[in-house]
């Protein structure tokens, strides 16, 4: 029952509606949706103009990734249609997210490292270079939609948090907080889920160069609905993997087990690399929408980024690569 309740986010959006009308009048009911909405209102604007970051953007153009053959999704509509569970199960939590404080903002490094640290975010930009790269997302619900991020290679940060060989993989953890995002609480959607968000990638695949983390969207800091203030973004695997709002990256020996793949197994893995032709358990990935349209167009094996990351999984055809 649990699964069923939440996972209103792979409907498409007009069938989810429903569920988030009812969800949203849960909310309201128990007195949460309405004082959540204006604290983060208030929040949000004494925020705005004193984004300490603000002065990076808009960074230098990457010219491998000038051009993602699709028009970039509109910026009004990429920051207001989301999934964030954290602020809850509907696509409209832009409001909500308002609530997430992005500073001050630190990011603990830990695992398997030479000396575990932690970091301020405005002190790692400092430490790394930003660019832009115009690249398509491709949700796990079959919508897609092309985005000009800002951010720096994983693989600088790989290089800073100097990994013993022993690490094996990264994972990522987004905040925990349920004062400021309610979908954390507990009693509002079953107190079943796995908080916090984690997420992970072999090493391979973290210092692979298309593994980016986003500071920013559309030449300015990324919103708080898009995971602000650092987030993940891996082109070529299904959304669920590019965590938001990290404040932890843990580098280990052991695999990872992701909150989706936490929740259900057998339909959200580890790997989870687009694939036209191995459909999610209960509904076909053959196609996208482009968000903003009613446009279907096919999908693409690797999310059309094969030449970049096709070679990381050569031997590993034993493993369930697309799911
Ligand atoms: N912490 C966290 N990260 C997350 C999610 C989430 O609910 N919480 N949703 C994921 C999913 S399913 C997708 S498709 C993308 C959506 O990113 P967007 O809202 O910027 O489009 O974020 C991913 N990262
Ligand atoms: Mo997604």
């Amino acid at each position: 029952m649990l699964i069923k309740t939440i996972h209103g986010w792979e409907l498409p959006e007009r069938a989810a509606t429903p569920e988030d009308v009812f969800i949203n009048r849960r909310e309201l009911l128990a007195g949460l949706g309405a004082g959540s909405i204006g604290l983060g209102l208030l929040s949000g604007k004494a925020e705005a103009g004193v984004d300490p970051s603000a002065k990076y953007y808009p960074a230098t153009k990457n010219p491998k990734f000038a051009d993602a053959g699709r028009e970039i999704t509109g910026e009004k509509l990429n920051t207001s249609y989301n999934n964030f569970y954290e602020f809850g199960t509907s696509k409209r939590i832009s409001k909500g997210a308002q609530a997430l404080k992005i500073r001050p903002w630190e990011i603990k490094i830990d695992g398997e490292v030479e000396e575990p640290f932690t970091i301020g975010f405005d002190d790692l930009l400092k430490k790394v270079m930003l660019e832009e790269r115009i690249v398509r997302h491709r949700c796990v619900e079959a919508w897609a939609m092309t985005v000009p991020w800002t951010g720096f290679p994983l693989k600088a940060l790989v290089a800073l948090a100097a990994p013993k060989n022993t690490a094996k993989y990264v994972q990522f953890q987004t905040f925990h907080d349920p004062e400021m995002a309610p979908g954390q609480k507990p009693p509002l959607f079953g107190g079943g889920l796995p908080w916090p968000y984690t997420e992970g990638l072999t090493m391979a695949e973290a210092t692979n160069d298309l593994a980016f983390m986003v500071t920013g969207a559309y030449g300015k800091p990324v919103a708080n609905s898009m995971g602000a203030p650092l987030r993940l973004h891996c082109p070529w695997k299904y959304g669920f993997k590019s965590a938001k709002s990290i404040n932890r990256i843990t580098f280990t020996s052991k695999r990872p087990v992701g909150f989706w793949e936490n929740i259900q197994a057998a339909e959200y893995g580890f790997w989870a690399n687009v694939n036209p032709e191995v459909p999610h358990p209960r509904w076909s990935q053959a196609q996208e929408r482009i968000l903003g349209t009613d446009d279907k167009v096919p999908s693409k094996l690797f999310n059309g980024y094969g030449e970049f990351v096709a070679d990381l999984y050569k031997d590993l055809q034993g493993e369930v690569l697309y799911r």
